[in-house]
């Protein structure tokens, strides 16, 4: 009798298809156009088909840019990007939902660009899209490189922004072409990160731009999401240490919608806006933040466990703005 349960069991566990084994069925969608796209249905693991872009949350979580690094007579560091912008790029963003996703470098947001305050700034702009685009940082530079009025043509058009890194911070950077709610909601943004030339203290860091995605163009958002993918790092939390200090710049970049917000749970954390001084303004578990605020938090867990943190803002964390930080004892993860 116990033999047979446990065949019987073993059956049971054989027949039932893992999450792995559920996420590896594809299946095959046509859309209005005509198009024929592959979809496992589980967006936080797409599978991507030609003309679509490949997205990691978790990998652009950590991802600075410092750019290509030289030193110039004078002693000064200068540092070069080059950024490409494509307007032609297909993203699953829910399941079965595709979106036509605006690029930097080929990712929503674009890569987070990092230096030091009074290093130089170098950014070689492809405008390889249909439209118009330009780059317009936040942050203190001359008029003519602010991206506005210097429109860079479609289909190869070039521009070299060059200035000085300041002042310290956490900035946006965004296409600043008309209709520009359309260029931003698209995807046609990113962070800019100044260092103080006194680097801040170690500290485990990430980027966090909290977006929305209106993909049925009615000008108001259908998802929102902490770095694009809605729920991502709720279905893949991120996994952090206690005792050890977290530093995540934030960026509002939601269009449509007046305000955003960011509340932790089980602890509080030092807020920053802008990054700018070096003593923090508040105190909290919630920040609210309009269209381009930004700063700097930081916490450290006492207890380990897991964490929710989202959107106050129910609508928001209901569809998509919500993650889930996994806090290790740090004893436990030495070694590991
Ligand atoms: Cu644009």
């Amino acid at each position: 009798m116990i033999l047979a349960l446990a065949v019987l069991a073993g059956l049971f566990v054989a027949v039932l298809p893992s999450v792995t084994d559920a996420q590896l069925i594809e299946k095959i969608f046509v859309t209005h156009t005509g198009g024929v796209v592959k979809t496992t249905g589980e967006v936080i693991d797409p599978v991507y088909v030609e003309s679509s872009m490949e997205f990691d949350p978790m990998e652009y979580l950590r991802d600075f840019d410092y750019g290509e690094i030289s030193t110039l007579a004078d002693g000064t560091i200068l540092r070069e990007f080059t950024i490409t912008a494509e307007d032609d790029k297909i993203m699953e963003v829910a399941p079965g939902v595709f979106y036509n996703v605006w690029t930097f470098n080929g990712t929503v947001p674009g890569p987070t660009i990092r230096a030091t305050e009074g290093d130089i700034v170098r950014i070689n702009f492809i405008n390889n899209g249909s439209k118009t685009h330009t780059m317009h940082f936040h942050g203190i530079h001359p008029a003519e490189m602010d991206g506005v009025f210097e429109p860079v043509g479609p289909n190869g058009g070039k521009f070299t922004y060059e200035f000085v890194a300041g002042p310290v911070g956490v900035h946006p950077y965004h296409c600043h072409v008309m209709p520009l709610e359309e260029h931003i909601v698209h995807g046609l943004y990113g962070v800019y990160i100044v260092d103080p030339k006194e680097s801040r203290a170690p500290a485990d860091e990430m980027v966090m731009v909290l977006n929305g995605l209106d993909t049925d163009f009615d000008t108001e958002n259908n998802f929102y999401a902490a770095n694009t993918i809605p729920f991502y790092y709720q279905h893949h939390p991120i996994q952090i240490n206690t005792n050890e200090l977290i530093r995540i710049y934030v960026v509002n970049m939601v269009e449509f919608d007046p305000i955003n917000n960011f509340h932790l749970h089980g602890n509080l954390y030092h807020y920053y806006p802008t990054g700018t001084y070096s003593v923090p303004s508040f105190y909290t578990d919630m920040i609210t933040l309009s269209q381009t605020e930004r700063g700097i938090m930081e916490f450290e867990y006492i207890y380990p466990g897991k964490y929710l943190f989202h959107a106050h803002k129910v609508e928001f964390s209901e569809k998509g703005w919500t993650g889930i930080f996994l806090v290790s004892d740090e004893d436990s993860a030495v070694g590991s």
